[in-house]
């Protein structure tokens, strides 16, 4: 069987892309070498004032409980960063152990930290069918709006006026497996509300917190293969039936989970698709950027480079889109990685983001510094 990107986001890389990458430990290094491409970089600025300087954001994901007691790591974040996302803190799993309490400890330290060093501050995620509490798989249909209404008023309000933005809904559609004609991936939500989830969460999250950015945040968008292109073509229509209906949505959040081996990224797909986003009025916020170096030859060189020119390409063609506001990583530094729990076939450690395990820049900061000095001013 042939898994999706987004399932072996899901389930772990074991059986990684099948076709087209399958025989990339058998290439040579040269297939990705590219000696001549130094990614130089001008000037000191960091990737938050290099992205200012265009009217950009740029920031990172981080969990409390390393960002807490790991010091060089906080650093490193107050320093790059204009925007912090908790990458688990504020997801159902965490803030909710029963249904009636909500437990703020984590995301509240987030936001303090974020405040103390003078950051914005994103929550993901409101709606998803993933980290959530085993109380969740027993609510009823009659419960279940009322249940998801409560906890996006609760948690939206908790954080009002302090949050830039909220995924609000996470990975709704599923272009590889769902035989659905809209793609919705057949979750808990949709069993319980059908479709209408998405629309009951929007209007929730914005009756809560008028001011922040409500984003409709998915995956496996990126490359021309069948399942991006359909789960491409189920965006734009759940966006545009959204859009019809006024519900409140103001951006869509691209995740960007690469893979440094996968040759099919397809430029003019790719902008054409951001265009229509754009076209929609909406804005477009890059998510969760990174890299899997899980299909590359061992040379850390060689890595590196491939993973430097995956973001290159991507962000290049992104950042022209004017309607893009934010570039975001799923974690800053390889000692922090979820792409960790899916070990390279040789063992070694993975570099996936802008800073190695033993927090030296990496060509990935470079290739991210280069396309933000790039980029046309919003
Ligand atoms: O990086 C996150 C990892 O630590 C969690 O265990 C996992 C499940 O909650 O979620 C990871 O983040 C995911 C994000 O929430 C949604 N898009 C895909 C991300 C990587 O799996």
């Amino acid at each position: 069987m042939k898994l999706s990107r987004r399932q072996t986001l899901q389930l772990g890389f074991g059986a990684f892309l099948g076709a087209g990458c399958t025989q990339m430990s058998q290439l040579s290094n040269s297939a990705f070498g590219m000696p001549s491409k130094d990614f130089p970089i001008k000037g000191s600025l960091s990737l938050k004032q290099r992205a200012a300087a265009k009217g950009i954001i740029f920031g990172a994901a981080a969990n409390q409980r390393d960002v807490v007691r790991d010091t060089e790591y906080a650093q490193v974040l107050a320093k790059d960063c204009g925007i912090l996302v908790p990458e688990n803190d504020l997801k159902w799993a965490d803030l909710r152990p029963s249904p009636d309490q909500f437990d703020f400890q984590r995301g509240d330290w987030m936001a303090q930290f974020t405040k103390q060093h003078g950051l914005l501050l994103r929550g993901h995620t409101l709606a998803w069918h993933q980290s959530n509490p085993e109380w969740l798989k027993d609510i009823t249909r009659q419960q279940a709006e009322q249940v998801l209404v409560k906890h996006i008023h609760t948690v939206v309000k908790h954080y009002a006026g302090r949050m830039h933005s909220w995924d609000v809904v996470n990975e709704a559609i599923d272009g590889a497996w769902s035989d659905r004609a809209d793609k919705l991936q057949p979750t808990q939500w949709v069993k319980l509300l059908d479709k209408n989830y998405i629309e009951i969460a929007f209007r929730a999250a914005a009756a809560a917190d008028p001011n922040a950015i409500l984003v409709y945040n998915d995956t496996s968008v990126d490359y021309d293969v069948p399942e991006d292109n359909r789960t491409r073509a189920a965006i734009l229509k759940l966006l545009e039936s959204l859009k019809s209906r006024n519900v409140p949505i103001h951006a869509l959040g691209i995740q960007g989970h690469l893979d440094a081996a996968e040759k099919r990224f397809n430029e003019k797909k790719f902008r054409d698709f951001l265009s229509e986003v754009a076209g929609m009025g909406l804005k477009i916020l890059i998510t969760e950027l990174d890299v899997s170096d899980r299909s590359l030859p061992a040379d850390i060189h060689v890595r590196d480079r491939a993973v430097a020119d995956a973001i290159e390409q991507y962000l290049s063609v992104a950042l022209d889109e004017r309607a893009v506001s934010a570039v975001i990583t799923w974690g800053i530094s390889d000692r922090y990685t979820w792409l960790s729990r899916y070990p390279r076939p040789d063992k070694l450690p993975v570099r996936t983001l802008p800073y190695s395990d033993t927090m030296q820049r990496k060509l990935a900061w470079n290739a991210i510094a280069r396309s933000f000095d790039a980029a046309p001013k919003r």
